[in-house]
Formats: C-alpha cells, structure tokens, sequence
C-alpha cells in the first residue's frame, strides 16, 4: 500500500497499530468492516481488506492495465506475492519453537513456487516490468515481497538473475528508491523472527 503510494509520489500518513487500545478505538469506532486491519481512509472512504485498497489504489494511480486481459495478468501475480506475504506475516504468531522452520519452509517454497514463475514471466516477455512493459501494481508488489523474502535469506535470489536485475531496476525509479533510503517516511515493522 505504502510501495504503490510512494511510486506514484502519493503522499499519504502511515499509522501503526502499536496498542491493543488504538485497535480497539477503531472498532468501537466502527471503522473495521470485520474488525481487521489494515484500513486505508481515502476519497471520503474507509477500506479495508487489503487486495481491495490495492486494487482500488492501482485503478486510482493508473497502474492496473490497459485492458481486462492485463488487469486480469496483474491481479493474477500481485495475488501469488500477496500469498507468500500473507505466509510470512502469520509466521510471526507462531509459537517460538516452530516460527525457526515455518520462515525456512517459506524460503523454500519462495524459491520453488514464486520465484521461478517470475523469473520465467521475465525471461519470455524481454520486457522490463511484468505486463504491458509498464510499470503496474504487479512490478511494486513483486520487489516488496523480493525484499520481505531477502530479510529472511539475503542469498535467495542467487540463482534468478532476471528477477535481480528487476529488483534493481524497480527500486531505482526515483521516488521508490528515495521511499527506500534510510531516514525517508518508511516505517519498519519488525521483521518475524
Ligand atoms: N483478509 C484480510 C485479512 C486481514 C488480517 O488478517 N488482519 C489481521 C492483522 S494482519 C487482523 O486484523 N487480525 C485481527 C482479527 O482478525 O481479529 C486482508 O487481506 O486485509
């Protein structure tokens, strides 16, 4: 969310949730459609549900497609990195004893699932970003889940040279690289460990 805002150099405010009292005055406020985070308060709306405000974002920001047959394309990967986030994000609320080989298991499967089908995805279209030669919401949510997965094993992308070439290439558009740099706005949320 914040990766599609900041590329399109979108300014927005980042609030985490930090306190069981700041989530429990979004739901009294009535706020949380299923009582679940995130939530995104825009155009005179309140969203929730995490593909929705991507996909609304996209759509928004003219980075979703020029035809349903590109959007579909987009919402197909952005989908794929969006489960292996998911998978990451719920390692965090494992118990201590099995959080270790869950995230190994998540590199594992990043490796045999994800990447290849990226990396394939790069090798047979020459282009530079993932549909249309375009940049578009596929190409932000790709290099986010890239480094959520190198926080885990720095070395995972060894044998994907194409998808390291876009990972470099994605994280030097100029407002993405500068949400990157230490000191920008970016808030980290501590890695799963
Ligand atoms: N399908 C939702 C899932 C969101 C979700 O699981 N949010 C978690 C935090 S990461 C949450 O709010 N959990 C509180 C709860 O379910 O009671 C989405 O994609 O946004």
């Amino acid at each position: 969310m914040i990766f599609r805002c900041l590329s399109m150099n979108v300014q927005f405010e980042e609030e985490f949730i930090e306190t069981r009292e700041q989530y429990e005055k979004l739901q009294k406020e009535g706020l949380l459609l299923f009582g679940q985070v995130p939530m995104v308060e825009i155009d005179g709306m309140v969203l929730t549900q995490t593909r929705a405000i991507l996909s609304y974002l996209a759509a928004k920001y003219d980075s979703y497609g020029k035809d349903l047959k590109e959007t579909v394309r987009i919402n197909m990967y952005a989908d794929g990195t969006l489960d292996l986030m998911m998978m990451i994000a719920l390692a965090a609320f494992k118990p201590p004893e099995e959080k270790e080989e869950n995230l190994t298991l998540i590199v594992k499967k990043a490796k045999t699932r994800y990447f290849p089908v990226f990396e394939k995805i790069l090798n047979d279209r020459g282009e530079d970003f993932l549909v249309g030669n375009k940049f578009s919401w596929a190409d932000i949510q790709l290099l986010e889940v890239i480094l959520m997965v190198e926080e885990l094993d720095a070395s995972v992308l060894a044998d994907f040279p194409l998808l390291k070439a876009f990972e470099a290439r994605i994280s030097n558009i100029p407002t993405i690289r500068k949400f990157l740099q230490p000191g920008s706005p970016r808030k980290l949320e501590a890695a799963p460990r």
